[in-house]
């Protein structure tokens, strides 16, 4: 099994963390995303999407999508939770905020880096304006999440969780675009400094 991967990138970020929570390791396969390797035919005959991560299995089968990667392991090792075990309620719970943190935080702010950001100037139509919405749109949700954060210790409940993942890895990345976590949302503040001192945060 190997994972094909770039360090900087969120999504790779994500699978990471969530296999150092776990205690996994799998062999690492660097790709180029500054050489445009992910978009070459040898990458796509591997995803289609042209994006990465990728995990490659021993049978020479290829999963990509971060959280499909994530669930492959979640099913393989299934301690610790991080995707709500056998419950229905908890598994269901912890979907409901892990897709809230996908689509209302984490993705908003990869899109202001993909439509404002000089890297990709030459490899895809950009919309300023697009991204400039994107980010008023992050910032209003990431107050919503800094209250929802008020009366409890992690995104999805008590536990945490991939909803905690996808939420760190997107905030990690706006970092490049100035996005910010300060006390003018204490809670978020509360739990940003929580994941960012567990060990995977290094991941
Ligand atoms: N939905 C996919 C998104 C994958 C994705 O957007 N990957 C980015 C890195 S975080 C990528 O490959 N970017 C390179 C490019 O678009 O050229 C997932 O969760 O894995």
């Amino acid at each position: 099994m190997k994972l094909h991967e770039a360090a900087t990138a969120p999504n790779c970020r994500r699978v990471r963390i969530f296999l150092a929570e776990k205690g996994i390791e799998v062999p690492v396969v660097p790709v180029d995303l500054g050489k445009a390797e992910n978009r070459g035919e040898p990458f796509r005959q591997k995803n289609p999407m042209g994006r990465v991560p990728v995990l490659e299995l021993d049978d020479g089968t290829f999963i990509a999508e971060s959280v499909a990667i994530c669930r492959y392991f979640e099913q393989l090792q299934p301690d610790p939770a991080l995707m709500g075990g056998s419950d229905p309620e908890e598994a269901a719970r912890i979907e409901m905020w892990q897709r809230r943190m996908e689509l209302e935080i984490a993705l908003p702010i990869m899109q202001v880096f993909r439509n404002t950001h000089p890297y990709f100037a030459d490899r895809i139509d950009q919309y300023a304006d697009y991204g400039e919405g994107q980010r008023s749109h992050a910032t209003k949700r990431l107050e919503w999440l800094d209250r929802e954060l008020a009366d409890r210790e992690f995104v999805a409940g008590d536990e945490y969780s991939i909803a905690d993942i996808t939420a760190q890895i997107g905030i990690d990345f706006g970092r490049v675009t100035k996005f910010k976590v300060t006390e003018e949302t204490p809670n978020l503040l509360r739990w940003h400094q929580a994941v960012s001192a567990r060990p995977s945060a290094k991941a």
